[in-house]
């Protein structure tokens, strides 16, 4: 199965991100923790050019925290400023601001000397779709002021949010790359969310969470669907029989009889993209 989504709206999203740089001190890169190579925008550091960078392992509360730190010194050993984050509990939160700063001290002493004093931070918040930006920024600021939802393309166009009178964040709409380069970047970004359902066969999808997921957390099913106990799976029989399994445990049943793989397809991704699997990292540092 190999998923390529590159809307005509992320040529858009491209150019203003371009043009709002230039207003930008900073950029914070959102990454979900699941996935932290493949979530990474390969654009980005072209885009970002000589920017002071903040990497933001966001959704850290969905990831298997025994490789979370990991992560974090993987991207601290590559020169970034990284926080670990779950923006939705707002654990990690309060160490951003000063993370912030620290990234933009070099460019605060330049200003100094140029007599420009007391000039608000300006951090642009960028990523791929879904990976929690304006939840990230809803958490900073301590109020709703961003769209959020679990779908990609929420953000739709820029946004400033004032944190205090120090800091300014841009909101930005989610932004990938025009080719997936390997089969497996575009189906961890549609395992996440990232990637609109509307264009994927989510039964097939299913199919291939199933063997991915079962090569590191097999229990995670059993889990869950309480359907036995499973070793990895990688055979094409064996995964729909698991979705069969999933269907028949949640009642899913077709009109003819028999059971709905479909709708059980779309019953483990929603429990996937919300965690309900358990805590589930896919990528790790080499
Ligand atoms: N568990 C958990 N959920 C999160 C976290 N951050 C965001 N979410 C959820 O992830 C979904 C997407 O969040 P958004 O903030 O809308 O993501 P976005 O990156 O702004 O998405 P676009 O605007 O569509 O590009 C929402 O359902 C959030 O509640 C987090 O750290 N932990
Ligand atoms: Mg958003």
């Amino acid at each position: 199965m190999n998923i390529q989504w590159y809307p005509g709206h992320m040529t858009k999203t491209k150019r203003m991100i371009t043009d709002s740089l230039k207003l930008c001190d900073v950029v914070c890169e959102v990454l979900d923790s699941r996935i932290p190579i493949s979530s990474r925008n390969p654009d980005m550091d072209k885009l970002a050019g000589s920017k002071s960078r903040v990497i933001v392992l966001n959704k850290s509360d969905m990831a298997d925290d025994r490789h979370n730190d990991a992560w974090v010194k993987y991207y601290e050993d590559k020169g970034f400023y990284v926080v670990k984050a779950d923006s939705k509990s707002g654990s990690g939160i309060r160490q951003v601001k000063d993370v912030v700063n620290k990234a933009c001290e070099a460019k605060r002493q330049r200003d100094q000397r140029k007599g420009i004093l007391n000039r608000p931070l300006r951090a642009m918040v960028a990523g791929i779709p879904n990976v929690g930006k304006s939840t990230f920024i809803n958490s900073l600021a301590g109020k709703a002021s961003a769209k959020t939802g679990n779908k990609p393309g929420v953000t739709r166009g820029k946004q400033w949010i004032k944190l205090g009178n120090n800091i300014e964040l841009l909101d930005t709409p989610g932004l990938l790359w025009p080719k997936f380069t390997d089969i497996e970047t575009g189906l961890k970004l549609a395992f996440i969310g990232s990637i609109s359902d509307d264009i994927i066969n989510t039964t097939e999808l299913a199919l291939e969470l199933i063997f991915t997921v079962s090569k590191n957390y097999p229990d995670a099913f059993d889990q869950r669907y309480g359907i036995g106990e499973i070793k990895e799976i990688d055979k094409i029989e064996n995964a729909v029989q698991l979705l069969e399994q999933i269907a028949e445990k949640r009642g899913c049943l077709k009109k003819g009889g028999g059971p709905d793989k479909d709708r059980a397809a779309l019953i483990l991704l929603d429990d996937f993209r919300n965690c309900r699997l358990g805590r589930i990292t896919l990528e790790y540092p080499e």
